[in-house]
Formats: C-alpha cells, sequence, structure tokens
C-alpha cells in the first residue's frame, strides 16, 4: 500500500485522530507555505535571515577549519543561504557545499541558484531521505558543519528532536560543528498569530491536507465543513494545528469510511519552541561538547551552533 494511504489510514483511526506534517507538503501546499513565508506574523524567516546576514561572521569565528564540508539536511532551493556560503567561500581555502533533500529537483534548482552567485563553490547533491542517504558523507575526510535550519527542529516531538539530534551527533567526527535555527519561547501572542494569520493563509495550508486526500487517495472530505484552529501551550512550548469536523459527518478514503463527531479534531501539525536553557541541556544529552547561540535582535529566534 502507498506509504501516504497507509499513515493517513492509521492517523485517522486512532483515538486522536492526526495526520503526519510531512504530508502538508505537495506542489499545491509548498505555494501555500512560500505564502506563509512572507506573512508579517509569520516572523520566522525573517530572524533567520537577520541572524544569517548580522552574525556570519561570528559564527564563522567559531569555526577556524581550513577546508571544510558545508553539508545542508532538507535544503530545499538554497536560496536564503548564498550570502552566508560567499563568506565562508572567502574565508576558507576550500569549501564543498553538500545540499540533502527529498527532492532531486529543488537540490537542481539550489545547484543553479548558487553556482550563479558563486561559480566556484564546489557543489554536491545528495538527493533522497537523509536518514538513508548520510552514510555517503562517511567516505568525506574534511572536517564537517551540519546546517538544519528554518527551525524544521519544532516539527518533531521532544523526543524524535532528541533522536535527530543523536542522529546528527552520529555522522560527525569530534570538532566538527552543527548549526541549527530554532524558534525560541517568546510572547503567547506572537506565537499564537503565527500559526493563526489574519488572512487565512495558514487555514488554507491546513486544509489542503484534506484537499490532498481528496486528490490522491480518492477520499471525499467536505472541506467547508472542517475548521482550522492553532493552539499554544507556554508551559511545554508546543504550538499544535487542528483541523476539526464542524458536524457529525462520515469521510470516504478508497473503501475504508472513517466517522467524525462534531467538533472532533485531526491533530496535523507540533511546532515546538525552546528555551536556550533547553537547547543546551538537549545539546548534552545528545553528545555535543558544548553550544553557543547566535539570536536575531527581537532575540525571537536562534541559529545555535553545536560543537562534538
Ligand atoms: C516548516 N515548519 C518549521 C513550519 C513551522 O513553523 O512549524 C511549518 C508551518 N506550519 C504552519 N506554518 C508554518
Amino acid at each position: 500500500m502507498d506509504k501516504f494511504l497507509k499513515d493517513v489510514i492509521a492517523g485517522l483511526s486512532s483515538e486522536q485522530k492526526a495526520i503526519p506534517s510531512m504530508y502538508f507538503y505537495d506542489e499545491m501546499g509548498s505555494k501555500i507555505f512560500q505564502e506563509i513565508m512572507g506573512l508579517e506574523e509569520y516572523y520566522l524567516p525573517a530572524c533567520e535571515v537577520e541572524i544569517l546576514n548580522n552574525r556570519a561572521e561570528s559564527i564563522m569565528a567559531q569555526i577556524s577549519f581550513a577546508s571544510i564540508d558545508i553539508i545542508e539536511l532538507g535544503a530545499g532551493d538554497g536560496s536564503k543561504m548564498i550570502s552566508f556560503l560567499e563568506r565562508f567561500h572567502k574565508k576558507m581555502k576550500s569549501v564543498t557545499y553538500i545540499p540533502m533533500d527529498i527532492s532531486p529537483e529543488i537540490l537542481e534548482v539550489n545547484k543553479k541558484l548558487i553556482l550563479n552567485q558563486i561559480p566556484d563553490l564546489e557543489i554536491i547533491t545528495i538527493p533522497g531521505d537523509y536518514s538513508l542517504t548520510s552514510s555517503q558523507l562517511a567516505k568525506r575526510e574534511n572536517p564537517k558543519l551540519i546546517l538544519f535550519m528554518g527551525s524544521n527542529i519544532g516539527n518533531y516531538t521532544i523526543n524524535e528532536a532528541k533522536e535527530f539530534m543523536r542522529f546528527v551527533n552520529d555522522i560527525m567526527k569530534v570538532g566538527d560543528f552543527f548549526l541549527m535555527g530554532v524558534d525560541l519561547k517568546k510572547n503567547p501572542h506572537t506565537i499564537r498569530k503565527a500559526y493563526n494569520d489574519s488572512k487565512g493563509v495558514t487555514r488554507r495550508f491546513n486544509l489542503n491536507l484534506l484537499e490532498r486526500i481528496n486528490r490522491e487517495l480518492k477520499g471525499d472530505f467536505d472541506i467547508d465543513s472542517f475548521g482550522h484552529y492553532g493552539t499554544y501551550n507556554p508551559i511545554n512550548g508546543e504550538a499544535l494545528s487542528f483541523l476539526f469536523s464542524e458536524k457529525n459527518q462520515h469521510v470516504k478514503i478508497g473503501d475504508q469510511v472513517f466517522k467524525f463527531d462534531k467538533y472532533e479534531t485531526i491533530r496535523t501539525e507540533i511546532s515546538r519552541k525552546y528555551s536556550l536553557k533547553e537547547l543546551d541541556s538537549i545539546g548534552k544529552e545528545t553528545g555535543f561538547e558544548w553550544d553557543k547561540h547566535f539570536l536575531d535582535s527581537k532575540e525571537y529566534f536562534s541559529l545555535s551552533l553545536f560543537r562534538k
């Protein structure tokens, strides 16, 4: 059975209905996500870019290698990394940029875009799921800087986040670095608004999951009878997104039928926020020697540098 179908059936059969957030990103979902990235209320990308622009020298000052592999996990089109890579390329004798992404097409876009700006940068693209393709890095001798940007770590539960950081730590040698973009705990209203934007783009992003199921899995969700609701819990730092049924109804997916009670929820995403203290302790717990945090001027977001 197709993995998407299997995951949807499992998710909608469980006590708390849920759909894994990785399924947001079909062609339409990726387009809507780009819209989200441009929203003022969704402050994350602007903060991350500010740190990349203003703190690159301070980050680089921590990393004194002559040659380096800069490996980006889930690299996407790489556009926001250009000036950062340019600075490393100027400072160090040899830099190899290794973007890894599930999509081979996006890696082609990435390579073109970056070579256009930095024509003599060596680029090796590694398409595929990085948990499977990371073995290809074992042969490389250069010291590493691994990047995981965009606060993607927030989409993991705390246990998954620790598992991920252990996985990254395992790829690294002693003295290598890991730089991760992390959205920080802050005024809870600011976070709540980021996931309940006033233009309803995040609502469309969530509802597209149901449309995708209708398109790809022969579903018959009546989209208009579902609402979107985003919460933020300042105690554990979890922003959770839900869709909820506005009436009692049955939904067919292929030959399976799912019953929804009025106001029953489907959990669609966790976007966890961290404190610097929590990052320090997770870093220690997952095998890193130290970490340092580079923040934007509002102290909303951190680029956290971990050394093995
Ligand atoms: C990709 N990820 C870090 C985003 C987030 O903030 O959790 C996805 C997103 N969901 C709603 N808005 C943005």
